[in-house]
């Protein structure tokens, strides 16, 4: 009996680490501030036929409006309710939105943020999504509802009332996160107004979550929210699936709390990934690309079967959260494509990209002045659908990272050589490193500011390949680098290192 409610115990909890990805696809997506119609359409036109298995939303639920700064984009991490109408769009436009997605087999994935409602000095008045009334001051949340009883301020120790140490996990959890007023969780009726809200997203056919701020929740209040869960709709999945959960937690060392608190829960985000991996494609303090032969554990990340990664996230690209100044972002194009390929061709982890918006960077002592700026919009606040050029990137002020040919080529890469494992490493001492995965795919990079010309053992059946970085294959043709292998696996590869794309990568379905 006792195994029994053990087995039990761990299966919910790792169950929750699934993300359900169908067909055999491997990726999310965050199309951050995207519209729920403009979600749809790229589900149908670009991310079904493409191999992306997932998106991460933009938060769902009514949010306050601000006006000074206007209409920044972190208005959408500052709740009013629960009301599904968001500048993302209504009620309606999600659902729409999911099972149109659904229906090209890629998931939804939700960013729920349920730390917190708005921020201590939001005013009173109906400045919010949907038209709420509501009082930051008195803490009074009616379209919840939510009133001062379910606040957390007689709990934390601070004079601010903010968390002001983050080397006190008590103040982490118990204080509000800069003045976001914090939701007393350990509360019945608030975990049961925060779990009626996700149910009902997930009725709705999402397939999980992306929660925010994790690290100021308590593991057991998150336990008990997430053991009040439904499973995920049958229209779509498995019976008995569960939610994937995705714990948005900064942990990259030197403080009391940790992803490991977290891991029986879901997934975490692994902050240290990105971090890691932009110095060393910058080539900062002494690193090399061939220092990764044991990229994942072996540099002190969290255990794969635990880890969601990412090269850069809607904080850390613009200078919030955690990771500072070595994240590359789509500002630094040409490293951004190499080290996202690099992460779509490691096994470690399950992967997500990033797709932005422009803005107006102005970064003044190391702090950009307008990290605050929203999407593309219109003059009223609203914002722009995005525009698909006939070369199929974005307009508008839509970077579309996911749809760049070496990324989207990189996305397919790692669902061909989905459970491959990592092989036939090859590197110069330096910045030149190869790898395979199995006899599916192999990948070739060179960061060294000198020619590479070397006959590698790829690992692959004999046969000409597509470099899917530098062209793709269509119809048969190939529009860029043919990559030859013998009948002994080997290849011959020369990449330049003033290429635009210094890296070549070749799949089992790229062979001509
Ligand atoms: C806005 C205004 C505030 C105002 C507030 C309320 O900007 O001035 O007080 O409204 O009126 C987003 C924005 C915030 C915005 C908020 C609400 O980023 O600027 O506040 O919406 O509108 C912490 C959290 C983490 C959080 C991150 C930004 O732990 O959860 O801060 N991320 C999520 C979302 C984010 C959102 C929220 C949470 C809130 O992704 O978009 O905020 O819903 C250390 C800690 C980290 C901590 C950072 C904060 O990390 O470890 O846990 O993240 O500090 O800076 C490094 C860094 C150091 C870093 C540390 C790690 O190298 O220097 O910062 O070392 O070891």
């Amino acid at each position: 009996m006792k195994l029994f409610i053990l087995v039990a115990l761990f299966g919910l909890g790792l169950a929750q680490h699934n993300p359900h990805i169908r067909h055999g696809r491997t990726s999310i997506v965050h199309l951050f501030e995207w519209r729920w119609a403009d979600i749809a359409a790229e589900c149908e036109r670009f991310l079904g036929p493409n191999g992306f298995g997932g998106v991460q939303i933009s938060p769902p639920n009514e949010h306050i409006i601000l006006d000074s700064p206007w209409r920044p984009w972190w208005q959408r991490y500052q709740p009013i309710s629960y009301n599904l109408c968001s500048r993302s769009g209504s009620e309606d436009e999600l659902r729409d939105m999911i099972t149109r997605c659904n229906n090209v087999g890629v998931n939804i994935y939700v960013d729920a943020v349920i730390n917190h409602m708005c921020g201590n000095t939001g005013g009173e008045g109906t400045h919010s999504s949907c038209g709420s009334w509501f009082s930051a001051s008195r803490k009074d949340f009616p379209s919840v509802p939510y009133s001062h009883w379910d606040f957390n301020d007689n709990k934390c120790k601070t004079s601010s009332g903010d968390i002001e140490n983050y080397a006190d996990a008590y103040q982490v959890r118990d204080c509000r996160l800069v003045g976001l007023l914090d939701l007393a969780l350990e509360k019945d009726y608030v975990r049961g107004k925060v779990a009626d809200f996700m149910n009902k997203l997930i009725d709705m056919g999402v397939a999980g979550f992306r929660v925010d701020a994790c690290k100021h929740m308590w593991p057991g209040d998150l336990e008990a929210v997430s053991g009040r869960l439904k499973n995920l709709s049958t229209r779509w999945f498995p019976n008995g699936s569960r939610p994937f959960i995705y714990q948005e937690v900064i942990d990259l060392g030197n403080e009391p709390i940790s992803s490991s608190q977290y891991f029986h829960l879901g997934r975490v985000t692994e902050f240290k990934y990105g971090a890691k991996l932009g110095t060393v494609f910058r080539k900062w303090h002494g690193e090399k690309l061939c220092y990764t032969r044991n990229w994942g554990e072996g540099w002190g990340f969290m255990p794969d079967g635990n880890a969601l990664v990412f090269i850069d996230n809607h904080d850390n690209q613009r200078g919030h959260g955690a990771g500072g100044a070595s994240i590359v972002t789509f500002w630094d194009s040409r490293l951004h494509k190499m080290a996202v390929g690099f992460m779509l061709a490691h096994p470690y982890g399950v992967t997500r990209v990033m797709s932005s918006f422009r803005w107006n960077r102005q970064v003044v002592n190391g702090k950009d002045q307008n990290d605050w700026i929203g999407p593309p919009s219109h003059s009223d606040g609203s914002t722009k659908s995005v525009p698909i050029n006939p070369d199929q990137t974005c307009g508008d002020g839509w970077v579309c990272e996911h749809r760049w040919r070496q990324i989207k080529n990189m996305v397919i890469f790692r669902n061909v050589v989905n459970g491959q494992p990592h092989s036939n490493w090859w590197d110069n001492q330096s910045n030149q490193v190869a790898f395979g995965r199995g006899n599916r795919g192999f990948i070739v990079f060179n960061n060294d500011d000198w020619d590479l010309d070397v006959t590698l053992n790829t690992g692959m059946p004999g046969g000409t390949y597509c470099d899917v970085i530098s062209g793709q294959k269509e119809g048969g043709r190939c529009t860029g680098k043919q990559i030859q292998v013998g009948g002994d696996g080997h290849a011959h590869f020369r990449i330049s290192n003033t290429e635009e794309d210094p890296f070549v990568a070749i799949h089992a379905e790229s062979k001509l």
